[in-house]
C-alpha cells in the first residue's frame, strides 16, 4: 500500500467538481485517509511548490493556487503515486483532452496552468507534501 497527496485546485473547486473528482478516486479503488478544505497563503503556496522556484511559471502558479479554496486529500492504494498520476493525465488539460480524454485534467481543467488537480509525482514528493498539509492526527 502506498499513499499520495492530491489537491483539487481553485478552478475545479469553483466549478463544483469536488464531489465528482473524489468519487472518481473512490470508484478507482482508492481509500481516502485524510481530507480538508483550506486556502493557501502566498508563503504556504511558495513553500509547497518550492521545487519550481526557478521556473518561469512559479509566480503565476503561486497566484493561481492562492486564488481560492482548495481541497487536499491523502489517498491510499496499491501503487497509488503512479496510478493517480495516470488518472489525472498530462499537465496540460488541452493535451489531456487529446491523449487521455477520460483523465481528470481533460474533464475538469482548462489549460497547462489551470489544470484542476495536483498529485505527488514520486515517493520523495509524497513524503514532503503529505506532512506539509496534514498532521499525523489528521490522517486516519
Ligand atoms: P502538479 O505538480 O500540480 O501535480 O502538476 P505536474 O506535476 O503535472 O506539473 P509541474 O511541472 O509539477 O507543474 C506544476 C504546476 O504548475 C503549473 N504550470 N504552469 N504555464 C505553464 O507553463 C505551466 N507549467 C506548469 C500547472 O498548474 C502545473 O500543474
Ligand atoms: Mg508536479
Amino acid at each position: 500500500m502506498e499513499r499520495t497527496l492530491i489537491i483539487i485546485k481553485p478552478d475545479a473547486v469553483e466549478k463544483g467538481a469536488i464531489g465528482k473528482i473524489l468519487d472518481r478516486f473512490i470508484q478507482e479503488g482508492f481509500t481516502i485517509k485524510a481530507l480538508k478544505m483550506f486556502r493557501f497563503t502566498k508563503e504556504q503556496a511558495q513553500k509547497f511548490y518550492i521545487v519550481h522556484k526557478e521556473r518561469p511559471f512559479y509566480g503565476e502558479l503561486v497566484e493561481f493556487m492562492t486564488s481560492g479554496p482548495v481541497v487536499a486529500c491523502v489517498l491510499e492504494g496499491q501503487n497509488a503515486i503512479s496510478r493517480v498520476r495516470e488518472i489525472i493525465g498530462p499537465t496540460d488539460s488541452e493535451e489531456a483532452r487529446k491523449v487521455a480524454p477520460n483523465s481528470i485534467r481533460a474533464l475538469f481543467g482548462t489549460d497547462k496552468g489551470k489544470n484542476a488537480i495536483h498529485a505527488s509525482d514520486s515517493p520523495e514528493s509524497a513524503s514532503y507534501e503529505i506532512p506539509f498539509i496534514f498532521s499525523e492526527l489528521e490522517i486516519c
